[in-house]
């Protein structure tokens, strides 16, 4: 069985992260996907870098849960048949063990050059303009996926939905493109999917299941179902 996963914001919110449009989703008065655009970073750098800046800060202090526990669980057993996508730019899949992962919208502890275009692991702040460990010129910014500019690894994930039989999408509320499509690819490809979400997302309707409860439930209970069901 072929299995592509698609995360969002929600897993994590277990282990301490915000969400984006959740109820408590403002940053000092921002909401984080007005900070979060190619705009906002032409018209205040200093501003946008201290977003990212205070996130990257705040990944040192969280963990994985038992959400991405599982996952890395399911993967161990499905091998090359397994591919999860993420839109979170925490690095929590991979440290719970995650390997075959694409980070569509980027990663936090990565920054890119805007002089010469290398990315560098990062963990250290960019409001103070350090240079690039490349070429020397300070022109870092975060190396994540705003607004206008187009997700990495789409090849990728277009041929796994080509070929999933199952799709699931967990806590993502759907309204972000081509993410939110994925679901529909899937379905029209012929994959079965299902939605796991604390509550309904916008796009529940194309779901063939949904089930709705804390990722930290729901995730590891239905990976042990399947795992179950898999031949030894
Ligand atoms: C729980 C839980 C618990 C809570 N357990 N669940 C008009 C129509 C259609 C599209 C467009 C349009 N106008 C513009 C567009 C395109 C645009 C877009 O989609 N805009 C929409 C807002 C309309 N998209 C783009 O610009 C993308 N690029 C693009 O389209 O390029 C063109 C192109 C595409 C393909 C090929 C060639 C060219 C880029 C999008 C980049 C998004 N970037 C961000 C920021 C990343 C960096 C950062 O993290 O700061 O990505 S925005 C933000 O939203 C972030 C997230 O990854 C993304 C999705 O959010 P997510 O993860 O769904 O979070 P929430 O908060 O929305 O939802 C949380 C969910 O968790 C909820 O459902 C809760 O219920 C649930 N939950 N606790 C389980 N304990």
């Amino acid at each position: 069985m072929r299995v592509v996963i698609l995360t969002g914001a929600g897993i994590s919110a277990e282990s301490g992260l915000p969400t984006f449009r959740d109820a408590h989703g403002l940053w000092e008065g921002h909401r984080p996907e007005e900070v979060a655009t190619p705009e906002a970073f032409e018209a205040d750098p200093l501003l946008v870098h201290r977003f990212y800046d205070a996130r990257r800060a705040a990944l040192a202090t969280v963990e994985p849960n038992a959400a991405h526990h599982a996952l890395a669980r399911l993967e161990e057993r499905l091998g090359d048949d397994y591919l999860l996508v993420t839109q979170n730019i925490d690095d929590l899949h991979q440290r719970a063990g995650s390997r075959r992962i694409v980070p569509m919208h980027g990663r936090l502890r990565s920054s890119y050059c805007l002089h010469c275009g290398e990315r560098s692991h990062w963990t250290a702040t960019l409001a103070d303009g350090p240079p690039c460990p490349a070429c020397g010129v300070a022109a870092l910014r975060p190396d994540v996926v705003w607004f206008g500019e187009v997700p990495h690894g789409l090849d990728r994930i277009g041929k796994a939905i080509e070929h999933a039989d199952l799709f699931v999408s967990i806590g993502t509320s759907g309204v972000v493109y081509p993410a939110a499509g994925l679901a529909t690819a899937a379905h029209s490809a012929g994959a079965r999917t299902l939605e796991l979400n604390l509550v309904p997302s916008d796009g529940v309707t194309v779901f063939d299941q949904a089930r709705h409860g804390p990722a930290t439930e729901l995730v590891p209970a239905w990976v042990d179902e399947v795992i179950s069901q898999l031949p030894r």
